[in-house]
């Protein structure tokens, strides 16, 4: 398989999307019929691109078996399991299952606009659901599966139900502690058994988007809208778009092109990637509503089985100051019983302190959820109380900051000030950065080309050049044509900045990310995340080039401010295989991305780059290169020899 290739898992659970009318005139999943029927279509699968459906006999299996599928389904009576290739078929990619590893038959996607193929495996559910029968043991499920299959795959879709969608990613973006890596979660309305329905579009984009952007979060994707999982809700039961995401734009949009909104993503996570593996089920909603009893609350609270309760507040967390609520509401709490409280309204946040009958119920133990939707604060109430070692005063605490980017902080300590709040200081150092980049990889400029694209940004006093603008050629990717507003100006300069200066042999870099984050927040996940954006058209990272140009100490920096390890270019590689690649000087850098998380692709390991890197290595006599593949390699070093295992043994 080609490293050009990203690696997708697709976890089915069930919903809409694969679901057939059964006999009785429901719709209801049907086991088998997804792959088969994606696998038939031109824009899912590349047949030419799969040695062994394309050569043997399996494709007219396939073809056979999903019209037997289709007409079988609709007579109710159940379908043959999709043939399992043998061992040794270049299309076979291996999952692991909590049972072992499995081998799957691969689709593969025709090349996208960015040049890349999504290879990707159906990892059908033994039991398929409606997502309106999930239960807490089937996101731990998930969790657990890709936990499993992390470092096997560069990104995961969840084909889920689009009734409990927005609680599973809720639930998922706690459970996924460290995430590195894009899980998005996708469903349709109508599925894609008929001839009229959002199946492809939402299934398509989301595979695209998993195989093109480390975007380290668990996401949503529907109506050509990628949200943050914890953030969206299902605003609709019969419309294409069904989600919204009331108080965040979405993190990516899919139009001609796919809009990243790189400010917007969260910062992957610092620590290697886990699953955590329990949820509480002591939790519950309690909504508000006029001439609601108090001995109806004060039974609710004293339930066995609550633990934690989500009070849906009126406005901006309002409730009746009636004397039998709040006692009800205080022995409640002072029994630890974790209450939190949000709006049933669908936008904007609870600000406890604005109003007397929000202050009362903090008066009596009520914690604040901030712009928190009810189906992230009952996931993260049941995500938290499952840790036995917090106390309800700790889970309070938790409640009310984010963890995961699912709310917002009511009096955020600025953060951010824009670098063309000071255009005198972006034009100095985009000069700099221009007088010392490297020419190697940008080619020769003369500096009297460079002011005529600035003065265009800021309207400096540069000597200005007669309009129309033309830019250099190698000026268009990070640049668009034309820089109307600062805005786009900041989005065009900065990753272009960022590359640039990782790329320097100085302390260019520091001083770059001294001034777009500020001393004191230097983890702030909406700055550094545009340390993940690609800076060069071939989708490289300030990471990437920080490596190539052997810059060990740019590559410690940009990771200490939450660089991905994950990102790949355009030719399917990691920093990591860059690292490794540049022998014993990159030692240094490979120890350094390791210890964050990194590990080599599946492509580059089964495709056979790592084996003949290593086979150079070895046959040029390089002790020191073959142990920095060692290195990178680890636990995988074996399946990267065995992937050249003809060349090694010739
Ligand atoms: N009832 C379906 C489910 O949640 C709805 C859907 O997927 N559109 O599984």
């Amino acid at each position: 398989m080609a490293s050009d290739e990203a690696r997708v898992l697709v976890l089915y659970t069930g919903g809409t999307i694969g679901m057939l009318k059964t006999k009785e005139g429901g719709y209801a999943p049907h086991s088998g019929f997804l792959a088969s029927n994606l696998r038939s279509q031109s824009r899912f699968h590349d047949p030419e691109q799969d040695s062994v459906f394309a050569n043997s006999q399996s494709v007219s299996a396939y073809s056979a078996w999903s019209l037997n599928a289709a007409s079988k389904a609709s007579s109710g009576t159940s379908t043959p399991a999709i043939p399992l290739p043998v061992e040794g078929d270049a299309s076979c990619i291996t999952v692991q299952t909590p049972e072992g590893a499995r081998l799957l038959p691969s689709l593969v996607t025709p090349r996208t606009a960015q040049g890349k193929r999504i290879r990707y495996a159906i990892y059908e559910y033994e039991t398929l659901i409606d997502s309106s029968e999930v239960e807490l043991n089937d996101w731990i499920r998930i969790a657990n599966d890709i936990e499993l299959n992390y470092k096997l795959y560069d990104a995961f879709v969840v084909l889920h139900g689009t009734d409990t969608m927005a609680y599973s990613a809720s639930a998922l973006s706690f459970l996924l502690e460290d995430l590195g890596k894009p899980v998005i979660l996708t469903g349709a309305q109508i599925p894609l058994s008929e001839l009229f329905t959002d199946a492809i579009d939402n299934l398509l984009g989301s595979l695209i988007i998993a195989g093109h952007y480390a975007i380290p979060e668990v996401c949503v994707f529907f109506d050509n809208k990628l949200l943050r999982g914890n953030r969206s809700i299902k605003a609709s039961s019969e419309e294409f778009h069904a989600f919204q995401s009331p108080n965040l734009p979405p993190l990516a949009a899919v139009g001609i092109d796919i809009d990243v909104e790189w400010n917007e993503v969260l910062r992957p996570g610092l620590r290697a990637f886990r699953a955590h593996k329990t949820l509480s089920s002591k939790v519950a909603t309690l909504r508000i509503f006029p001439g609601i009893s108090g001995s109806a609350i004060r039974a609710f609270l004293n339930a066995d089985d609550v633990r934690g309760v989500v009070l849906e507040s009126y406005g901006a967390g309002n409730a009746p100051r009636r004397e039998e609520l709040l006692s009800a509401f205080r022995e409640a709490t002072e029994r630890g019983v974790v209450i939190v409280n949000v709006s049933q309204c669908t936008t904007g946040a609870v600000a406890p302190d604005i109003y007397e009958t929000g202050r009362a119920l903090a008066a009596v133990g009520i914690t604040g959820g901030a712009d928190m939707t009810v189906e992230c604060a009952l996931a993260k109430l049941s995500y938290l109380l499952s840790k036995e070692d917090l106390s309800p005063a700790q889970v309070r605490r938790l409640l009310a900051q984010p963890l995961r980017g699912e709310l917002t902080l009511v009096n955020p300590a600025p953060t951010y000030s824009s670098p063309l709040d000071a255009g005198q200081r972006l034009r100095t150092l985009f000069a700099q950065v221009i007088e010392c980049a490297p020419t190697t990889s940008r080619g020769p400029h003369t500096p009297a080309q460079r002011p005529r694209s600035l003065s265009s940004v800021t309207g400096s006093d540069m000597p200005s050049q007669p309009d129309p603008v033309e830019l250099p050629a190698e000026f268009n990717p990070p640049w668009p044509a034309t820089l109307k507003d600062e805005e786009t100006a900041e989005k065009a300069i900065l990753p272009y900045l960022l590359g640039q200066a990782s790329a320097r042999h100085d302390t260019f870099l520091d001083t770059l990310l001294a001034s777009i984050v500020p001393p004191t927040a230097t983890n702030d996940p909406t700055v550094i995340a545009l340390l993940n954006e690609p800076s060069t058209p071939s989708l490289q990272t300030p990471l990437h080039l920080a490596v190539l140009a052997g810059q060990a100490s740019n590559v410690e920096l940009l990771l200490s401010h939450g660089a991905s390890v994950h990102a790949r270019d355009i030719l399917g590689h990691s920093a990591l295989f860059y690292a490794a690649k540049s022998g014993a000087e990159g030692r240094r850098m490979v120890m350094a991305l390791k210890q964050a998380g990194a590990h080599l692709g599946e492509t580059e390991l089964e495709g056979g780059d790592v084996g003949l890197e290593l086979l150079k290595a070895r046959r040029s006599g390089d002790s020191e290169a073959e142990a920095v593949w060692r290195e990178a390699a680890g636990a995988a070093l074996s399946r990267a020899v065995e992937s050249v295992k003809l060349l090694y043994e010739a």
